[in-house]
């Protein structure tokens, strides 16, 4: 297969993120104007069949007017995390990468990640949010997350903020991975997969805003979710040589 042309895609998840999007994508649109390469941006708009999100329309208007700007607008068959796996197989690039569209990441970050994984020998560089704006309530969901994380996969994990983002991936390394949450433990999966194949990951540090009008799309539940997954998942996992069965 002949290579592609493009050397970072980034996708940008989107949901229902409505016109909030905009001044988000025309932003990080400027910034990756200035790369003397080719780039592109994926918008991930997947929506509910029967909702009233206008996100799906939106996207569309921006991609019709910025070049190299890509729309996925797919019923939804799955909630964050399958909407994340629908952006990063989308990406062409040599480097894929990932960032939430509610602008709580600044698209700083995603130049900072990219610049390391190109300079230095990662497969994977990332954020650890070091300051959060996003109030109690959400700092206590990840502070609890990130416990339970290390709980259950003690030694193994040495990292500091499993769900932060962006994460940017060279792609070889993604087309290794096995990934199959649909949800939240997306995350979790995308650095488990890390840890097996012995990829190497570095994390830098970014502040975390807050979200402005919108309320937490979190709930308590996601807690017991991904409490699910990993006793799932420690099951299938050999401790001696961190691997998932
Ligand atoms: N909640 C939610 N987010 C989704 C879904 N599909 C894609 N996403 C995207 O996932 C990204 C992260 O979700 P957020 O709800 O912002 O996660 P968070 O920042 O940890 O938590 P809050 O901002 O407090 O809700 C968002 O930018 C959404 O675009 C979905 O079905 N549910
Ligand atoms: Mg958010």
């Amino acid at each position: 297969m002949a290579k592609s042309p493009v050397e970072f895609s980034i996708a940008v998840l989107c949901y229902r993120a409505e016109a909030e999007i905009i001044p988000f994508v025309e932003n990080l649109h400027k910034i990756m104007s200035l790369f003397r390469f080719e780039w592109e941006l994926i918008l991930v708009a997947n929506f509910w069949p029967g909702s009233s999100d206008r996100t799906p329309e939106i996207c569309q208007r921006l991609a019709a007017r910025l070049l190299r700007v890509r729309v996925l607008a797919e019923p939804k068959q799955g909630a964050m995390g399958w909407d994340m796996r629908r952006g990063l197989d989308a990406c062409r690039g040599k480097y894929i990468g990932v960032i939430d569209g509610d602008g709580q990441f600044p698209v700083e970050a995603i130049f900072s990640c990219f610049a390391k994984i190109r300079s230095d020998d990662f497969d994977m560089v990332k954020t650890y949010r070091v300051e959060r704006q996003d109030g109690v309530y959400r700092r206590l969901i990840s502070i609890a997350y990130n416990w339970l994380f290390h709980l259950f996969f003690r030694g193994s994990v040495m990292l500091r903020d499993v769900n932060s983002k962006p994460k940017i991936m060279r792609r070889e390394a993604y087309e290794k991975m096995t990934l199959q949450s649909n949800d939240w433990f997306i995350d979790a999966e995308l650095i488990l997969n890390c840890i097996n194949l012995n990829l190497r990951i570095y994390e830098i540090p970014v502040e975390f805003h807050s979200l402005g009008a919108r309320k937490s799309f979190v709930k308590p539940g996601a807690i017991l979710e991904f409490l699910r997954h990993m006793i799932d998942y420690r099951r299938r996992w050999s401790p001696q040589a961190g691997k998932s069965k």
